[in-house]
């Protein structure tokens, strides 16, 4: 009981809180990773094909924006999963090194390895961590500092909270560094509650592995196919909730402790913020950064943001 479990704390404290809410890192165990791969190429999943229409089309333009006048740049990116993205920009970079960070151990060793075949003159760091507990920048050749931050990841925080996790990547980069951060946009609602409820039901399993995730991990009890998935938009707020809803009544032991869920209970998985370009461009000038230019895809459903220390 000694160790620390920064996620198992967060479980317990929305557990107890009103309404009750769990952590979306909890999505991403093996499983679960191999869940969001597959919803990445579902119909419905409009995001990451967006982004990747934005960095075919516009690649070189934003590798331009944030390497500046740089000869020499070194690629940050927390949250790399197998570091797919990151190939999209270092080729057009005057990249000497890359940095990936990420909890699977299994992701990192493909991707840097990948990586290091493709980029041969790229010094490629693997670092084993969850990017939103502190973690250590290694020692790097000398070289601009650019953060690379794509998926829309940005939007799981409430828009305070993407002001201060921004901020920190500010301070990672330094005053000579930059950003490239990728941002959905808002839309019609029912095209962003689709997105989030896939009438495959793959994102209904991946909700509900967070739960299986917790009785695997913690051993708790959770009757996970007592739980109904619901994708509901917050339009005032401007955000896609994911949301598991107890059919039944439950008594759910984790970790030790005990928790009544009554029927009809949701417990809240994940938020997806949407931005329009405006209102990203203020969060990220909150968090010190300016805006250098954005790209969207064709459609305009996806944002890429070049992002300079100001
Ligand atoms: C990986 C956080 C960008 O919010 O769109 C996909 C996760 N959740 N379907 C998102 C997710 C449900 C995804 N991010």
């Amino acid at each position: 009981m000694t160790d620390p479990d920064p996620l198992l704390d967060a479980v317990l404290r929305g557990l107890s809180a009103e309404p009750k809410t769990l952590p979306p890192t909890l999505f991403y165990d093996d499983v679960g990773s191999a869940l969001f791969d597959r919803i990445t190429t579902l119909d419905a999943y409009y995001p990451t094909r967006a982004e990747a229409l934005v960095f075919d089309e516009h690649g070189p333009a934003l590798a331009a924006l944030v390497a500046g006048d740089a000869d020499a740049v070194a690629l940050i990116e927390p949250g790399c999963g197998s570091g797919g993205k990151a190939e999209k920009l270092l080729q057009h970079l005057p990249a000497v090194a890359y940095v990936g960070v990420d909890v699977s151990v299994e992701a990192l060793i493909g991707g840097a390895g990948r990586l290091s075949l493709r980029f041969p003159g790229v010094q490629v760091v693997a670092i084993e961590a969850d990017y939103h507990q502190p973690w250590a920048l290694p020692e790097l050749p000398p070289a601009r500092k650019i953060a690379f931050f794509p998926g829309s990841t940005i939007g799981n925080f409430d828009p305070a909270d993407a002001v201060g996790f921004l901020a920190g990547l500010r301070e990672v980069v330094g005053p000579s560094g930059a950003a490239v951060v990728g941002v959905d946009l808002w839309k019609d609602v029912e095209v962003l509650r689709v997105a989030y409820d896939d009438p495959e039901g793959v994102t209904a399993a991946f909700n509900r592995n967070a739960l299986r995730h917790l009785n695997r991990r913690y051993g708790a009890t959770f009757d996970v196919d007592g739980f109904a998935h619901e994708s509901r938009v917050d339009v005032d707020r401007r955000r896609v909730e994911m949301h598991l809803v107890a059919r039944g009544a439950q008594d759910v032991r984790v970790a030790g402790r005990r928790f009544r869920i009554e029927a009809g209970e949701s417990l809240h998985t994940e938020n997806a913020y949407k931005y329009d370009l405006d209102g990203f461009s203020d969060v990220a000038r909150q968090a010190g950064f300016r805006t250098l230019g954005w790209f969207t895809d064709p459609d305009v459903r996806f944002a890429v943001f070049a992002l300079g220390a100001s």
